[in-house]
């Protein structure tokens, strides 16, 4: 909620009570009239945090995200699919680098958030800590996760602040690439033979929850929508988010022929908006707070690249040190 005395990283959201007021409003004005907030701009401290948290989660999405379809590389059908699905594993660690970028100009280090990723502190997206058992699950990432992230990230390259805001940009225009070949991956199962439609069904039926659960928990229980639709960092609810989402892909996913394992899912002709069975948000809990099937395995395969990692960071900072030290 908004205000209310809670506290976000050992500041008080009501601390925006403290805000000098002429400025806060003047911000506040500034949003509304759609110009982009810059770095050296004034901005109250909760934002900066709030923009810290959304963007290094985001950031850590991506390089964690590029796990479970990094494992199918060597396995992809076909040299063109290994080659496109090559690509596409770079383009989400180039996205991590946009968005870290984005979040450093806000006063965190990247050291400090890639320590913060590894040691669980950190959140990223729920569903990157599901396993990618077979081709099929692969192409429900390339395709419907990679939909489902355009949907939020279109919306949100509109807010208000001017950094994320043009790394989103950027990233959209790389993810439509992603999408296309997702789907194109799954018309090939989907005309393909009963076997390949089977797997494709059952990685529907495997990844649907997590899916639903991608754009956030419901309106009634989010935490921090309210303030961050208020300062334009998130133009849509997570509600409508997915309510997106569903409009443009559930009749995509029928008109192949699947089906979706939820027995309410339709459109209400009165309301407009999706009708359907509420996912386990018990689930969700326990996957972001560190108890999904891989979430161990993801943050381990993150640390030890890290270590691995540190010769170079080291040599670049200290090329003269660098260089003995192997001779040695
Ligand atoms: N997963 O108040 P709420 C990609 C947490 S990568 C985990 O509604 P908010 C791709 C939330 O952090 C693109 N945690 O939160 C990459 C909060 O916890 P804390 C991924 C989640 O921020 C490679 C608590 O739940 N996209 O597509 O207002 C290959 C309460 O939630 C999730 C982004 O990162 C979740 N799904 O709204 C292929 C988009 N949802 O921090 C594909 C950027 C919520 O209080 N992020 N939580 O401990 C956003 O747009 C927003 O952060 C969200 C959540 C809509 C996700």
């Amino acid at each position: 909620m908004y205000g209310g005395g809670n506290t976000f990283e050992g500041v008080k959201t009501d601390s925006i009570a403290l805000e000098d007021p002429a400025r806060l409003a003047e911000f506040e004005a500034r949003i509304d009239r759609g110009e982009k907030i810059e770095p050296a701009d004034w901005m109250p401290q909760l934002y900066r945090k709030q923009l810290i948290r959304m963007i290094e989660q985001h950031a850590h999405s991506e390089i964690i995200g590029a796990l479970p379809e990094g494992t199918w590389i060597t396995r992809a059908p076909g040299f063109k699919r290994k080659l496109a699905l090559m690509a596409k594993v770079q383009d989400e660690v180039g996205h991590a680098q946009l968005l870290y970028s984005a979040a450093e100009t806000l006063g965190k280090s990247r050291e400090q958030m890639i320590q913060d990723l590894i040691s669980g502190k950190s959140k990223y997206s729920n569903i990157f800590n599901y396993p990618a058992f077979t081709w099929a699950d692969s192409c429900f990432i390339s395709w419907l996760v990679d939909a489902g992230a355009i949907v939020n990230q279109l919306a949100n390259a509109k807010g208000s602040y001017g950094p994320y805001c043009r790394a989103l940009d950027r990233i959209c225009a790389e993810e439509s690439f992603h999408l296309k070949f997702g789907h194109h991956c799954v018309i090939y199962l989907a005309t393909g033979t009963e076997k390949q439609r089977q797997m494709f069904q059952e990685a529907i039926n495997r990844w649907w929850t997590p899916m639903m659960h991608f754009f956030g928990p419901a309106d009634k229980i989010s935490t921090h929508t309210e303030v961050l639709m208020k300062w334009k960092v998130k133009m849509s609810s997570n509600d409508d988010t997915r309510n997106q989402f569903l409009d443009m892909y559930v009749p995509k996913i029928w008109e192949l022929g699947f089906t979706i394992p939820d027995p309410k899912l339709k459109k209400n002709a009165e309301t407009g908006r999706w009708d359907y069975t509420e996912p386990d948000w018990e689930e969700f809990k326990r996957v972001i707070n560190g108890d999904g099937p891989c979430n161990k395995e993801r943050l381990e395969v993150r640390r030890i690249a890290e270590e691995r990692g540190r010769w170079v960071r080291e040599a670049l900072r200290s090329p003269k040190a660098a260089y003995v030290t192997p001779l040695a």
